[in-house]
């Protein structure tokens, strides 16, 4: 019998034969997963006729009991009760749960598939006796399940799914993340996916392909193993020196990083010049064929801004390559929630990386942290308060683990990089309004809004700090760029004769200052 306390969720592999490689059978890929770390087995093979199902439960099961690992089978109540395997999974179209757990008896795991935050009402309305475990799914598109309906809910629907899990207090619950789980997103759903009191995140993460198609099923679960017990994220290799936050301003200078623009066109020519005069090189690419060649520049940073004109495809693109390079990106979800295109649109950005840092107005930040927001075209038009402002920060920062940056008459920064860590089970510790937040003020100046490509140009001025500091250092270095912007646009009002001269004026300032 297995004891229920002792479970190790950690990497749990789903079988799936139809996928294997030519000459390796079911069970050595799940002997290698096990000789290099899978800690639970589920038997899912949902083409076997029963008679096959059977033998092959009872091969895996003996090789799953020489490791001390549990075995779940999937669907087959009468299979896992024939066989006496360690538990059961069924999904939402299945055996309902307590007719499941009627069956099996109280010593079983049962595992249940879960992909809305209704399903944990359910499962917290039948109390700790039923279900055990559940699988939180499909966090990325998958190849494997053929009938999925489910859009992705990427990190941020496993953190939902994990907030609803805190507020019934389903501790008795233990989770696994599934669906288009490979070792390039791994290490950012474990940072990103965890409960809004920061007190939960998964206790493991569930893989069907990455093992059981893979040509070297031991090596894939290596690499899987090492990303799991590396227990912290690293997206960002910047330079040694940078570390110094007070260093980052001429490292500007010096190192003059390479700002990839990905932006609407409204932007475009005003960006590249406030690149310029901070001492940046400006360059302005939707061609994806060069993202990986522009990534791999030393000290370039991408700026994206969503007001683009470009396909979600390029921009998932860019973001994944600029990730894979470990060098950062500044994401401008720009009119965030204005149209529902845009929404699907900024929302896809958001779930297809890790970003350094995001940068919004007022209506934008309140879209993204989930707290609502009104959108007059790509303007905010709210009336919310500072401390409405502050709490949308924080929780941006918190949700995707980065600093964000709450444009406005006082500009809020909220830093949700403040430790790399990203353990299993436990959560980063602290909750969106312990995070630690700044705020900007300085002199109101309307001019600021009545010329082109303002907001988008102080994300050129971040990315361009960004690329010139250190993973340790990013949240300095956004504070210092836009506390300088905001500087250069109060000198610039100060001589303005009207919008043109303000924008001539900005720049010139914003090359003055630098050189301050
Ligand atoms: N269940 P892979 S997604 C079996 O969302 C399964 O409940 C899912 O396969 C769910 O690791 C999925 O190859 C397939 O993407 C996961
Ligand atoms: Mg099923």
């Amino acid at each position: 019998m297995v004891n229920k306390e002792s479970v190790d969720y950690t990497l749990y592999l789903v079988t799936d034969s139809t996928m294997l490689p030519e000459g390796k059978t079911l069970l050595f890929q799940v002997e290698q997963g096990l000789k290099n770390g899978v800690t639970m087995v589920q038997l899912r093979e949902k083409d076997t006729d029963a008679k096959t199902f059977v033998a092959e439960a009872l091969a895996v099961k003996k090789i799953c009991d020489s490791f001390n690992v549990p075995l779940i089978i999937n669907d087959r109540v009468d299979v896992a009760l024939a066989i006496d395997a360690s538990g059961i999974h069924v999904g939402q179209e299945d055996i309902p749960i307590p007719m499941v757990r009627k069956l099996v008896g109280p010593d079983k795991i049962v595992g249940w598939s879960v992909g809305k935050v209704e399903e944990v009402d359910r499962l917290a309305e039948w109390g700790p006796d039923m279900i055990d475990y559940i699988g939180v799914g499909t966090v990325f598109e998958t190849q494997t399940k053929k009938d999925i309906k489910k859009i992705p809910m990427g990190p941020e629907g496993v953190s939902r799914i994990l907030t609803r899990l805190e507020e019934k207090k389903c501790d008795w619950i233990r989770t696994v993340a599934i669906g288009g789980l490979h070792p390039d997103n791994i290490g950012r759903v474990l940072f990103q996916a965890q409960a809004l009191n920061g007190k939960r995140s998964v206790d493991g993460i569930s893989i069907v392909s990455d093992i059981m198609a893979s040509h070297d099923a031991g090596q894939s679960t290596r690499i899987l193993r090492q990303i799991l017990d590396k227990g912290s994220f690293h997206f960002f290799e910047g330079s040694e020196e940078a570390k110094d936050a007070s260093t980052i301003k001429e490292n500007v200078k010096k190192l003059a990083p390479l700002i990839h623009h990905i932006t609407n066109r409204v932007h475009q020519n005003f960006g590249a010049n406030v690149a310029l005069a901070i001492g940046c090189s400006p360059i302005m690419s939707e061609v994806a064929e060069e993202f990986e060649d522009l990534s791999k520049i030393p000290h370039s940073v991408l700026l994206l801004n969503s007001g683009t004109v470009a396909d979600i495809s390029v921009l998932q693109h860019a973001v994944k390559t600029y990730n894979a390079q470990k060098r950062p990106i500044v994401f401008d979800p720009v009119g965030f929630s204005a149209s529902s295109a845009r929404l699907v649109l900024n929302k896809k950005v958001l779930s297809a990386g890790q970003f350094a840092c995001i940068k919004g107005n007022t209506g934008e930040i309140m879209g993204v942290s989930g707290l609502g927001g009104n959108m007059k075209g790509v303007d905010s038009c709210g009336e919310d308060t500072l401390e409405t402002r502050i709490k949308a920060t924080q929780l941006v920062a918190f949700k995707y683990r980065t600093v964000a940056v709450c444009t406005g008459e006082i500009d809020v920064v909220a830093d949700g990089s403040v430790s790399s860590t990203a353990p299993l089970k436990r959560g980063l510790g602290a909750s969106p309004a312990e995070l630690p937040y700044e705020l900007i003020k300085g002199e109101d100046v309307p001019l600021f809004g009545r010329i082109t490509a303002s907001g988008c140009s102080l994300g050129t001025v971040i990315a361009g700090f960004i690329g010139a500091a250190a993973e340790e250092s990013i949240y300095s270095a956004v504070l210092q760029a836009v506390s300088l912007y905001k500087l250069a646009g109060t000198k610039a009002n100060v001589t303005a004769k009207g919008s043109g001269s303000f924008l001539v004026g900005l720049v010139d300032n914003l090359y003055n200052v630098m050189e301050e």
